[in-house]
């Protein structure tokens, strides 16, 4: 047990929501996440409200531990898989890559916990002024769709700015990382990265193996001219991004790219021309786990280094 705002909130053993990864976050993940005492969720990123709402009922078909659905905000199925969650009477709910305003009237009128994703301290306090729960303070270390401050930057500024409660993301994939976030006044922690290498997780295993492979300095943001920057892991399609992008090359150009690769990459299995989405942390992971393993170690670490930390100065 680790009993903080968050853990309360989600009513979950410890204060761990798994990240609501686009294709790779389904209901096998989620079911293993929460029945290991943290939070699963199922990531809709960008697919049809039915494929979802299928997703949903696998998720209670396993496990009556809470869970949650990550709707990506720019999906163009956003507002049906928004009322699905609603109809599905979902426990969690949180957002990505945008502004959740227009949905949540439908999603508190369920009683459902809301729990925006953001990237800066004025969405934040906006989102507290709507009447969310917590939200999820997510540094430019992750993977995926990403913001422009840093975990260390950023998580500080947002706990001092709401009174909510702060979840950090972004870098953490150990229990100093945990450590770290909660010293800088989060109360509980989003992994993504960390838990795309469990035996639970369903991604092509060229995937897993290209994580444990992946050296500090291997992800590179592709997308940062256009506004959308996403960080992956390099390959061949990174490269070839980077360099059409510095040539000025078309929107379409690069879209083209871009087009299918994360689902080339999780479910065929190709490293090379596939988005190999990944945060800065897939360094620091080298073997697989169970998720009740990952949640174990990474909390059972975080309060001990925590309760020794005193005895740590000379
Ligand atoms: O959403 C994510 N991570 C994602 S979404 C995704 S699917 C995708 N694939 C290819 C291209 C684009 C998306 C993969 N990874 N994380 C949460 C997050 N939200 N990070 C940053 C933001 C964010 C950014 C701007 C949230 C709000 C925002 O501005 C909203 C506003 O209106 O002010």
């Amino acid at each position: 047990m680790m009993k903080t705002r968050v853990s309360t909130l989600l009513g979950t053993e410890y204060p761990v929501i798994q990240g609501g990864m686009a294709w790779v976050a389904d209901h096998h993940l989620a079911a293993a996440v929460s029945m290991a005492g943290g939070l699963g969720l199922i990531g809709a990123a960008n697919a049809p409200a039915e494929w979802v709402r299928t997703q949903i009922q696998e998720v209670k078909k396993h496990t009556d531990k809470p869970f949650g659905v990550n709707v990506m905000l720019m999906s163009p199925y956003a507002d049906e898989v928004a009322k699905v969650i609603a109809e599905e009477k979902v426990p969690v709910v949180t957002t990505g890559a945008g502004n959740p305003e227009k949905y949540l009237s439908l999603w508190k009128n369920q009683n459902i916990k809301v729990i925006p994703v953001i990237a800066s301290v004025a969405l934040a306090k906006r989102m507290e002024r709507c009447g969310v729960d917590a939200v999820v303070a997510e540094g430019c270390e992750s993977g995926g769709h990403i913001g422009e401050s840093t975990t260390m930057t950023l998580v500080p500024q947002v706990v001092d700015a709401v009174k909510l409660p702060v979840i950090a993301a972004g870098g953490i994939g150990d229990g100093r990382g945990m450590a770290a976030a909660l010293m800088l006044g989060a109360e509980g922690v989003q992994m993504g990265t960390r838990f795309v290498a469990t035996s639970e997780c369903h991604v092509h295993k060229n995937y897993k193996e290209r994580l444990l492979r992946a050296k500090d300095i291997d992800t590179r943001v592709t997308g940062r001219n256009t506004g959308h920057p996403v960080r992956t892991l390099r390959n061949e399609m990174t490269k070839k991004y980077l360099e059409l992008e510095a040539s000025g090359a078309t929107l379409e150009e690069l879209e083209y790219l871009t087009l299918g690769a994360l689902r080339k990459a999780v479910v065929e299995g190709d490293m090379k021309s596939g988005s190999v989405m990944s945060g800065q942390i897939a360094g620091l992971i080298s073997n697989i786990m169970t998720c009740q393993e990952v949640i174990d170690e990474v909390t059972g670490d975080a309060q001990k280094i925590i309760a020794e930390h005193a005895s740590r100065f000379l």
